[in-house]
């Protein structure tokens, strides 16, 4: 049997930037495979034209005149744009490296994201040699997150960041993931304000940061209460997500939600179906593997 020919590639279309040509400039204009002087008469920069945007005129020979694309002009003031090559945007190959306290904090969801998600990172509480914090847009605040040649800081965008590099969340849809940083914000607003009360409110009046703690848990744990299902997870998948996390952290996680909770006399647990999607996080697979080892979950170097 003959070979059989490979049809040749169709070279791609060329871009042309026509803005280097003038009026009455001469110009060589292809007319039936053959090259004669020609002279513009009108460069359009009309959409309808845009394939053929030059009228020219040919020397010598009235009544031809016609509009032309670049592939039918020769001219020095007529570029080809070059396409700009498409720059790789792949995450880097190595593993996310987190900066961050050794407690749970704003650093327990981007773990547990990672941990659960699938996403090998490493973890220090020091910069990398060489960086300053500035380098990741942060005024002097942690978390930050290195990957590659991208530098972060902010919690919720780098529990994110975690969450759509992890596979086994890469079925989520946009709107399961909408509702992952629902939670995930609800999460840093508690512990926000759990933060400004232990560190500010909580040195100058005992009583006033216990009735912060107080409003501020009875503001979110009702709403939450009315949200989180009797039973799965939120997204009612095998795995807990984001949304499940976050719910564990705010209940389980000491710094600074246990520390608020234990100086306010707060108690969970008028909240079971929050509590219960507590437990059932903790239980999954990857989740009881993390606690096993966790050495943040629960720490309090401060003595809170
Ligand atoms: N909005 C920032 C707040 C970060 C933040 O306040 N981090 C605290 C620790 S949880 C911190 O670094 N405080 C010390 C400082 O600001 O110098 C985020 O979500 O990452």
């Amino acid at each position: 049997m003959a070979p059989k020919k490979t049809a040749p590639k169709k070279a791609a279309p060329k871009t042309y930037d026509f803005s280097g040509l003038e009026v009455g400039m001469r110009v060589q204009a292809e007319s039936d495979g053959t090259y004669f002087a020609a002279e513009v008469v009108a460069v359009s920069t009309s959409k309808s034209r845009a394939r053929a945007p030059v009228k020219v005129s040919y020397k010598g020979y009235e009544g031809y005149d016609e509009w032309l694309g670049g592939d039918r002009i020769r001219s020095k003031a007529l570029k080809v744009v070059v396409p700009e090559k498409k720059t790789e945007d792949r995450p880097a190959r190595e593993a996310p490296h987190l900066i961050y306290f050794p407690l749970a904090g704003r650093g327990e969801v981007i773990r547990l994201i990672a941990a659960v998600g699938g996403v090998k990172i490493t973890e220090s509480s020091e910069l990398p040699e060489g960086c300053t914090k500035d380098m990741y847009l942060s005024p002097g605040s942690i978390p930050l997150l290195k990957h590659g040649d991208l530098r972060m800081s902010q919690s919720t965008a780098i529990e994110n960041y975690v969450a759509t590099l992890a596979p086994k969340f890469r079925r989520l849809s946009p709107k399961q993931r909408a509702v992952d940083q629902q939670f995930a914000c609800i999460k840093e607003e508690i512990l926000g304000n759990c933060a400004k009360t232990i560190f500010v409110t909580m040195k100058a009046d005992k009583g006033q940061a216990k009735k912060e703690f107080t409003e501020l848990f009875d503001k979110w744990l009702p709403l939450l209460e009315t949200r989180v299902p009797a039973e799965g997870f939120v997204h009612g998948g095998k795995l807990p997500t984001v949304a499940d996390l976050c719910v564990l952290n705010i209940t389980t996680g000491y710094m600074p939600f246990g520390a608020a909770v234990k100086h306010a006399g707060y108690d969970f647990g008028k909240y079971p179906k929050v509590m219960a999607l507590s437990e059932r996080t903790a239980k999954a697979e990857s989740v009881a593997a993390f606690l096993a080892s966790s050495t943040t979950a629960a720490a309090n170097p401060m003595g809170l």
